[in-house]
């Protein structure tokens, strides 16, 4: 391989462009993936063809079921831009070993079978709805015979290697600007040494200088990749990937996952947790043998949408990483905030029908709060530490799913006291207000 490079050069050339490269990403807080491939003909989940034990000549009998409409990358992306999503990333080869593009590399592709480079209609859908295009790359491989053998044979190792190369040297050719590299599986090598990572990802990176990548080739690349659990990474920057349901990326019967798929409320919960711990949600839809998308996701997407649409202000772009001690809510709500925390987004889950709510523990207090939904003002008092908002709508202002955000701006960063287990234990309370010493 020519011009090769050593770790610490690569580190350095890639740490040079991060901010630059990462801007968007940090600003857009949500994408959506799409897991399609030959698995959703099993309906058994993307793993069908380990978990439910065929042979590869049995699996390939997939490609009779699986059917690819015409205008389904179309339908995919059009449903993530009504949902706010900011970007997109497609399976372009799972681990069952089937390229969704015209590969030379890679006879057994939707091309050869069905006249379909799914991965042009799907980044030319993308571009029509103003998304940022991710391609998702399985190191994994159950069809090509290098794959495990490259486990103890050096000579196989350095073909699959060459192999997953070259795909992924297609992919980043010839589909015009990609914004991300979504690796996937970095099985049965156990390090990025034999994945050759350095030096693969540099000549990637040569043909896309402002691609992203992720850390699933064994490096850390440029975000980490928590999945089906919301857990942020301390001081790195970091996307949860998350199914629909917690049972399968790929798709399954749409009535009987249908009591298992997420609300709009459930997705905005992750959201916010993203949104106040510098991270980003990847919210997967499994698309059908034919490519549609499953009802049971639509209304969801299509709420949250509208949702935000409202109220993507809480949401979107650079926001402070809060630890849960610099601004706070109450039981029933939770908050986020802009990076000087001179803004703060209180998210509340159930509305008051007293026309009043209070939060401790503000030491200073806003010079406005109000209704982002719908941008009426809030009349509120600050005594002490306690803020009290007053003459509040008793019907919850929020229509679509009945979380209101409350905007509150202060002149100067929100001086909030971490409201702990004990009132004695809180500054600046009032102890003879009946707490005693
Ligand atoms: C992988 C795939 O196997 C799965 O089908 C889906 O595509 C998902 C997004 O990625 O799932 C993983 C990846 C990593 C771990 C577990 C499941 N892991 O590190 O434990």
């Amino acid at each position: 391989m020519e011009n090769r490079i050593t770790p610490e050069e690569y580190k350095a050339f890639t740490k040079e462009s991060k901010d630059r490269r990462m801007e968007w990403f940090r600003n857009a807080r949500f994408g959506m993936f799409i897991h399609y491939g030959l698995f959703a003909a099993a309906e058994t989940g993307e793993w069908a063809q380990l978990w439910d034990g065929y042979t590869i000549k049995e699996y390939e009998k997939m490609t009779e079921k699986f059917c690819p409409k015409e205008g389904c990358a179309e339908e995919w992306c059009k449903l993530a831009k009504e949902a706010g999503a900011k970007y997109a990333v497609l399976t372009t080869r799972h681990h069952e070993g089937f390229s969704l593009w015209n590969s030379k590399v890679n006879s057994f592709n939707s091309y050869n079978y069905y006249g379909r480079d799914i991965v042009k209609e799907f980044v030319e859908a993308c571009r029509k709805y103003d998304l940022r295009i991710g391609l998702y790359s399985s190191l994994m491989d159950w069809r090509h015979p290098d794959a495990w053998k490259c486990m103890d044979d050096e000579e196989a190792r350095a073909r699959f290697l060459q192999y997953i190369e070259d795909m992924n040297v297609e992919l980043l050719s010839n589909y015009g600007k990609i914004d991300i590299l979504w690796y996937d599986m970095p099985w049965p090598q156990m390090s990025s040494k034999n994945w050759d990572s350095v030096n693969r990802n540099y000549k990637l990176r040569q043909l896309q200088p402002d691609i992203l990548i992720n850390n699933r080739s064994r490096m850390a690349e440029d975000f980490f990749t928590p999945e089906e659990s919301v857990s942020p990474e301390k001081d790195a920057d970091w996307e949860a990937c998350m199914t629909f349901n917690g049972i399968s990326w790929g798709y399954l019967d749409e009535d009987q996952v249908l009591p298992y798929t997420y609300s709009a409320n459930q997705v905005l919960r992750m959201l916010r947790t993203c949104a106040r711990a510098g991270g980003n949600l990847l919210l997967n839809i499994g698309p059908k043998p034919d490519g549609s998308v499953p009802k049971d996701a639509v209304e969801p997407l299509q709420k949250l949408g509208a949702w935000l649409r409202d109220n993507g202000e809480a949401a979107y772009g650079l926001k402070a990483r809060l630890d849960g001690n610099e601004v706070g809510a109450n039981q029933i709500g939770h908050c986020t905030a802009s990076v000087d925390k001179k803004t703060v987004y209180v998210w509340e889950y159930v509305w008051p029908k007293a026309g009043k709510m209070s939060f401790g523990g503000y030491l200073s207090a806003p010079k406005k709060i109000t209704i982002l939904g719908t941008g009426e003002n809030v009349e509120f008092e600050h005594v002490g530490h306690r803020l009290t908002l007053k003459n509040l709508p008793t019907e919850c202002p929020d229509k679509h799913v009945g979380i209101t955000v409350l905007k509150m701006e202060f002149d100067e960063p929100c001086q909030y006291q971490f409201s702990s287990y004990y009132p004695q234990m809180l500054n600046g309370v009032d102890k003879s207000e009946g707490y005693g010493n």
